[in-house]
């Protein structure tokens, strides 16, 4: 009634030429469609349903996404360690690009030791990070150390070029009494509060929306930091990392959503995971700004994480990177990937597409970088990783009444009632538990 009578109104004081647009959103519009052909052309012009942006067309069409183009892949070095356009260089120091140079390395020589260690049954299980080391390295080198991570699994170069040192990878691996998490999660759940790197969690896609809701706080504390979330290809198919890209857009928080395509998730190749281009394709759908970066290229990764800071910090609200990748381990120690894929395709993208190998020729050209350099480097990395995983192994596990610890700020009576009841028990049959090989009880 309001909206007829509103109407009526604009009719008496315009005649025919009443403000269409307004009574169109009354949703009315069709009672004036024949008022007159110049008006009628006005009201038509341009939908006026609520969050519609766009124009009428009088052809069907539907969009073919196989019609069009794929979203273009940004890079900066090719293959041979070139800079393929001169604008784009970051123009690192060389102190930087040798520090991404050793992190990336290092993680590598890590995870041969590690994998190899739970191949033994020294550690219970593994994660290794091959292939993907140019998106670990280039995406933290352009963070603020301030900035808050939240990973999936398998992004540890992130934490090695924070500063998470050897001796703490390996005793979180461990779960030994250094480790930071004492001893209460599954290897490769690290996570530090003096680096700002949020525990990992198992289950996918839970710090997503975790993250979201971080960047929407960093933006009320309006400090100039950002939340980064790491993220899958394969976790992007939760329900969680919808939550987390629409809350984000929606409340304009800033944060960059960090998708790692390594081309699995597990088993599944992407081609079994979805049918769009990719996940950069779901940025739009999103209201996100978005790119799509060669991952195995550190310097594309570093400039398109810079950028996306930038972009979060200046315009408030959330970017996506897609960086390609490939996956060169198995998924974990759980897994054998030859189940699923040919030695063939592993090695091309091992011997062909290396972020490494790519990183180590661009350093070559510029004469930063030889083959005595490489010989030295790995005897001396090998000897670091070798000493902190002796040290690490050597160490007690945390003191068994530890795990009734630090979930009450009092412990409750029940808990304390069956911290007694353990105790008591493992006395008395010490004859059955190791317990020289771990910290003493309280
Ligand atoms: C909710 C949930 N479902 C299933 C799993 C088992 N799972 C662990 S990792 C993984 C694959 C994830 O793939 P992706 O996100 O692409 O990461 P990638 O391992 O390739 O780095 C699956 C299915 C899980 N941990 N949590
Ligand atoms: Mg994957």
């Amino acid at each position: 009634m309001y909206c007829l009578a509103r109407a009526l109104n604009l009719i008496a004081t315009n005649g025919t030429r009443f403000n269409v647009q307004k009574v169109a959103a009354c949703g009315i519009h069709h009672t004036f469609a024949q008022q007159g052909s110049q008006s009628t052309a006005r009201y038509e012009d341009k939908p006026e349903f609520p969050g519609s942006r766009s124009r009428y067309v009088h052809k069907l069409e539907f969009l073919d996404p196989d019609s069009q183009e794929g979203i273009p892949v940004y890079r900066v070095l090719n293959r041979e360690g070139t800079i393929i356009d001169e604008s784009q260089d970051p123009k690192l120091s060389r102190a930087i690009v040798e520090k991404m140079y050793h992190d990336m390395t290092l993680l590598n020589t890590m995870d041969r030791v590690l994998y190899e260690s739970q191949r033994q049954g020294r550690i219970s299980f593994y994660m290794t990070n091959y292939g993907e080391e140019g998106t670990h390295v280039g995406s933290a080198a352009a963070l603020d150390s301030k900035d808050l991570i939240f990973g999936q699994y398998r992004e540890a170069g992130v934490l090695m070029w924070r500063g998470y040192t050897l001796d703490q990878f390996m005793n979180q691996c461990y779960g030994n009494q250094n480790d930071l998490g004492k001893g209460r999660q599954m290897p490769v759940h690290y996570g530090s509060r003096d680096l700002n790197f949020v525990t990992i969690s198992s289950p996918l896609a839970t710090q997503m929306p975790q993250a979201s809701g971080a960047a929407y706080a960093l933006k009320l504390q309006q400090k100039g930091l950002v939340a980064i979330c790491f993220f899958g290809e394969g976790a992007a198919s939760e329900g969680d990392a919808h939550a987390a890209l629409n809350f984000a857009a929606v409340l304009d928080c800033p944060i960059i959503f960090f998708c790692r395509n390594n081309g699995y998730a597990i088993s599944t190749p992407t081609k079994d995971q979805y049918r769009g281009d990719g996940i950069a394709a779901r940025g739009r759908g999103y209201g996100i700004p978005t790119v799509r970066v060669d991952g195995n290229d550190v310097f594309a990764v570093y400039n398109a994480t810079k950028a996306a800071r930038d972009i979060c910090l200046t315009q408030n609200r959330p970017v996506l990177i897609e960086a390609m990748t490939y996956r060169i381990g198995h998924h974990s120690t759980s897994d054998d990937s030859s189940a699923y894929r040919s030695v063939d395709e592993v090695s091309y993208w091992d011997q062909q597409d290396n972020p490494i190998t790519r990183l180590r020729h661009f350093m070559v050209l510029q004469k930063w970088w030889n083959d005595d350099a490489e010989q030295n480097w790995k005897m001396e990395s090998r000897k670091m990783v070798m000493k902190a995983f002796a040290e690490a192994e050597g160490r007690k596990k945390p003191s068994p009444d530890s795990m009734f610890h630090d979930v009450y700020t009092d412990m409750h009576p029940s808990l304390k009632e069956q911290m007694q009841a353990m105790k008591k028990h493992v006395t008395e049959h010490k004859e059955h538990y190791p317990l020289e090989q771990y910290d003493k009880m309280t």
